[in-house]
């Protein structure tokens, strides 16, 4: 077997990234081709996607790869769930916006008076998060002049080979999929006012999007396919996140910790639906069965907000090292209280909610926030574990937080079960690993891609003290 490579674009909160993915031969790895910022711009009109610039940076960074690597085979993309561009004869109306941005509130009490919450989770399957793709439409006054609207890997999709379709994974978090169905509950989007005529086309992770467009060819070097991964970053996490047993939890844990387990069938029993778990699809149409919690957002922006105010940067390996040092218990607060989702001034936020018992110092501050990203973790397992019915003996923390040692072991004393920390970079493996399934250079099963990780990625366990 010889080794074949592919493109991962991987649209992330901290930043976007292209990257070379080899595989064959017992590889499975990873080489940085370029990383550019991705964070929310703020607009007249709120919070965006600065997807300009961004699509320049891509299209560089797949120019810069194929240089590199002239194998190149095919290029796979994905981001964050739930946002989206809107279209008009292939033309972009506007910059897509951020789901941080809090225009939506308006759009869940309208999307409610018309479907109530009850409902919707027997269609969709999805907890409520305010930003849910069909809240956003409700309220986009654009809506009205376009005739397709696009998840953002997929409107990248669209920009780099003219074919609009929507991945599957990724379309479930929208709230306009039938969790049960697979395809779009057009019945609900046009009751909600959306015209179900912007739906494009679904199709499934491994299919073949269409190739580059003859210009784009010429620009990044070769003629290539662009093959539908799992879209949704979580997605393709969790297909990189070696799960050896049912048995086994993930947390997939960068801005957010998406805590639970996969399952074949849904829940969509009452206790789930008030536990606020859903049913995101993911790549071989298996659920995740999870619940966002809200993760290293709540360091990162405590950490940015101390940057601004020192005027210097804050090197945070050694933070976390005065936060392990720390010994008396640190107070805690509820990671997913919704005073804390809009970015800004967060150490100020997370201290009313402390109160009076708010740490003085940043190491106890630090603390304070994993312990409580810890605790709302070990909440989200064994509430995972009641609704499922599945006996949890091992929890996978893959992604950024898996380099996050405090974090680990917290979540492991949390819990009582050992957590297997790593890969870190679940998520473009994900992306590499269908694309390369889609080309036969990988195996077929979703099993036997997660033992070629643990293969070439050895985890590293910490016990509960
Ligand atoms: C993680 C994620 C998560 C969504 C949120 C919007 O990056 O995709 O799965 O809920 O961002």
């Amino acid at each position: 077997m010889t080794v074949r490579s592919v493109a991962a674009v991987d649209l992330g909160a901290t930043s976007g990234r292209v990257m070379i993915g080899r595989i064959g031969d017992g590889r499975l790895d990873l080489e940085l081709v370029s990383r550019f910022p991705n964070g929310p711009v703020e607009r007249e009109d709120g919070l965006h996607w600065d997807f300009g610039a961004l699509y320049e940076h891509v299209v560089e960074g797949l120019a810069e790869a194929v240089r590199r690597e002239p194998g190149i085979e095919s290029i796979g993309i994905d981001s964050w769930a739930v946002d989206y561009g809107l279209l008009n004869d292939g033309a972009l109306l506007a910059e897509p916006f951020h789901y941080r941005d809090d225009r939506t509130v308006r759009g869940v009490d309208e999307v409610h008076a018309i479907a109530p919450f009850a409902e919707l989770y027997q269609r969709n399957g999805l907890q409520f998060l305010p930003f849910n793709t069909l809240y956003q439409y409700r309220v986009d006054t654009r809506l009205a002049d376009a005739n397709t609207a696009l998840l953002i890997p997929d409107l990248i999709a669209f920009l780099l080979t003219g074919t609009a379709v929507a991945e599957r994974t990724n379309a479930s978090t929208t709230g306009l999929l039938g969790v049960e169905s697979g395809e779009w509950d057009t019945e609900l989007a046009d009751r909600l006012g959306i015209p179900s005529g912007i739906l494009p086309p679904l199709v499934d992770p491994g299919a073949t999007i269409g190739m580059l467009r003859a210009d784009l060819a010429e620009r990044i070097g070769k003629d290539l396919p662009v093959i539908a991964v799992g879209s949704h970053d979580t997605a393709s996490a969790v297909v990189a996140a070696p799960l050896s047993t049912p048995h086994s939890a993930y947390i997939s844990c960068g801005t957010w910790g998406l805590v639970g387990v996969e399952l074949t069938d849904p829940v969509l029993t009452d206790a789930a639906r008030e536990a606020n778990f859903t049913h995101e699809l993911g790549v071989d149409s298996r659920y995740r069965f999870l619940h966002n919690v809200t993760g290293l957002w709540l360091l990162s922006e405590t950490v940015r907000a101390w940057e601004a105010e020192d005027g210097s940067s804050i090197d945070l390996p050694e933070l976390l090292a005065a936060a392990s040092a720390v010994d008396a218990d640190v107070p805690l607060f509820d990671a997913n209280d919704a005073s804390l989702a809009a970015p800004g001034d967060m150490p100020a936020r997370i201290a009313a909610l402390l109160g009076a018992d708010a740490p003085s110092t940043r190491p106890a501050f630090a603390r304070s926030i994993v312990e409580s990203i810890a605790t709302a973790f070990a909440d989200a397992v064994q509430t995972a574990s009641d609704l499922s019915g599945r006996e949890l003996d091992s929890i996978h923390l893959v992604g950024g937080g898996s380099l996050n040692r405090l974090l680990c072991q917290a979540t492991a004393d949390r819990t009582g079960l050992p957590v297997l920390a790593g890969p870190v970079e679940a998520t473009a493996l994900g992306n590499v690993l269908v694309q390369a399934r889609a080309l036969g250079a990988a195996p077929s099963t979703l099993e036997e891609l997660r033992a070629l990780v643990a293969a070439t990625h050895e985890p590293e366990r910490f016990d509960p003290r």
